[in-house]
């Protein structure tokens, strides 16, 4: 629970067999985690024995795709505030209270992986990586004169139920670009949004998306498309992505509106 918000940890996974447990039991010893649901996407065999050693709920999403695992996670989650992270080592579990600190003024939290300080050694963000999303990120930032951003890439981030509501019906990426995909939306949606820096880490096992360096370039150049691509339609029939004005209340003062009684409620109210 945080602030009064029960908290789900969306964990997709395909190649993580060898450090799934360790990262569940790491968003279990955060102590503010209800729930922990794993969105096996057709993963490597012993992966769901390596689950069930944990309080981790999995569910199957046959549809392959990261995008796909992802908003199949989001449906099945039932937190006020859902996370979604990777189960590959690379993300740390504590910083989960990073992004809920920001979640009770903001209604979306990306995580951003390309502070120099908090790349670890053997972390695959390199020069490349770095400055690629970087340069994306910044691209979205200036397209859409939003909050700054730095990060297109990072799987680490935190909505609250209502915005996600929101987002859902327009998710259509069911590939590795899904995240560009919702921090675009979200930022047409007029949601407050913001990026704090997390940690990198080595990965364990092998990467199968930006391990390779065509890979990962043709992922960046997908990735500018479809910010494009939002970008022109957006111009072009602004009524289809009307967002809420800003601000909307933060969570502190919307956990003490619930906690206020209704006098009309109480038994002595009744002449
Ligand atoms: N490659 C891949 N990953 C999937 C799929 N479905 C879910 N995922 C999850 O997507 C995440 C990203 O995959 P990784 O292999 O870690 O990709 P990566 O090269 O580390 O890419 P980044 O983490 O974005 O830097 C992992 O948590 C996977 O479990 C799928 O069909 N293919
Ligand atoms: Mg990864």
């Amino acid at each position: 629970m945080w602030c009064g918000r029960s908290v789900s940890v969306v964990l997709p996974t395909y190649a993580e067999r060898d450090s799934i447990r360790a990262s569940i039991e790491e968003f279990e010893a955060t102590g503010v985690v209800d729930e922990i649901l794993v969105v096996n996407n057709n993963a490597a065999p012993g992966t769901s024995e390596e689950v069930a050693l944990t309080s981790a709920r999995e569910i199957h999403e046959p549809r392959q795709g990261y995008g796909a695992a992802i908003r199949r996670g989001f449906r099945e989650a039932s937190g006020d505030l859902i996370l979604v992270s990777e189960p590959d080592g690379t993300f740390r579990g504590r910083d989960v209270r990073k992004l809920l600190a920001y979640a009770e003024d903001f209604e979306v939290v990306y995580g951003t992986r390309t502070m120099k300080e908090l790349i670890w050694q053997g972390a695959n963000m390199g020069l490349f990586l770095k400055w690629g999303n970087y340069a994306v990120a910044k691209l979205m930032e200036g397209l859409f004169n939003t909050t700054a951003l730095t990060d297109v890439g990072c799987t680490l981030r935190c909505v609250r139920r209502d915005a996600l509501e929101r987002l859902q019906p327009h998710f259509t990426v069911d590939g590795s670009f899904f995240g560009p995909e919702m921090m675009v939306l979200s930022i047409l949606k007029g949601m407050k949004i913001i990026q704090v820096p997390v940690n990198y880490t080595e990965r364990v096992g092998a990467s199968s998306v930006t391990g390779n360096k065509w890979v990962a370039a043709r992922l960046g150049l997908r990735m500018i498309v479809l910010i494009l691509g939002y970008r022109l339609r957006s111009w072009l029939d602004p009524a289809r992505f009307e967002g809420a004005p800003l601000p909307t209340v933060d969570l502190l003062t919307e956990a003490d509106e619930d906690e206020k009684e209704d006098p009309a409620s109480r038994p002595d109210s009744r002449s």
